[in-house]
């Protein structure tokens, strides 16, 4: 009987325990998790995907912590991001490790996404998410560049190609493009694209708010597309796409730091 009593009281822990596991996580929504402070830039920033200018030491750092389709190490590989803004431009920084530096697109506004590559997207206001601009481009700086708009039709996103802004990129790499047999370092993108191929509302006040997601797609096989996706803010479900706005982050314009 006793040994009833204990069994029962085992099983009745052992339900209670898997309730707790099925609980959902908290998803949390756009404005939920800390915004992003960005820094306005106290001199002119050369692109040139190299840190040199003292302004980039007052840039919040963040790091994209959520992965997705990461089943090995290697497919959790550390990414800084870091943003400025001043009269004329937004600037973006992205610091990765990674040892195996892969990227195959080479044409214009195809594919980048496949390969090593950085993702930024926003919108000049927080509350109306149903479109928002990207660009998405590799280590060889493919690039890719649109308006989306979310769940345009029949729940299928729209993506505008023909957008076209000009912006500068520029990428550094430490190690070799495309060599799976050699252990490569990391790479770096700084980009700065002007404000108003963002907005026609006027440049950013201080104070503004704008919603944003930064992305990075890691690939490390010359010959096998699976990549790796990281993200800033977390998208849960990887099936519904990166581009699922009620998931971005708040951007908030500094005065200075
Ligand atoms: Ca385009
Ligand atoms: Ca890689």
């Amino acid at each position: 009987m006793i040994r009833k009593i204990i069994a029962s009281a085992a099983c009745c822990l052992v339900a209670c325990l898997s309730v707790k596991a099925q609980t959902p996580e908290k998803k949390y929504v756009i404005g939920e998790l800390p915004s992003y402070k960005v820094a306005k830039a106290t001199e002119p920033i050369t692109v040139d995907g190299k840190m040199d200018e003292a302004a980039w030491k007052n840039a919040e750092v963040r790091s994209l912590d959520y992965f997705y389709r990461a089943d090995k190490p290697v497919d959790k590989q550390a990414t800084k991001f870091r943003m400025m803004w001043d009269e004329t431009n937004l600037y973006l920084f992205y610091e990765c490790q990674d040892t195996s530096l892969t990227a195959r697109e080479t044409a214009f506004d195809a594919r980048p996404y496949l390969d090593d590559c950085a993702e930024f997207f926003v919108v000049p206001v927080p509350d109306s998410l149903n479109m928002h601009f990207g660009f998405e481009i590799n280590i060889t700086k493919a690039a890719y560049d649109y308006m989306m708009f979310w769940q345009y039709y029949q729940k299928r996103n729209y993506f505008v190609k023909g957008y076209n802004p000009a912006y500068k990129v520029e990428v550094t790499t430490n190690g070799t493009i495309n060599n799976d047999k050699d252990k490569d370092k990391g790479w770096t993108m700084e980009i700065a694209i002007p404000i108003d191929a963002l907005s026609n509302f006027g440049r950013p006040r201080v104070g503004a708010k704008w919603a944003f997601q930064a992305v990075r797609q890691d690939r490390n096989l010359v010959d096998d597309r699976f990549r790796s996706t990281s993200t800033l803010y977390p998208i849960y479900d990887i099936r519904l796409d990166v581009h699922q706005p009620n998931r971005f982050g708040i951007m908030e314009f500094l005065d200075k730091k």
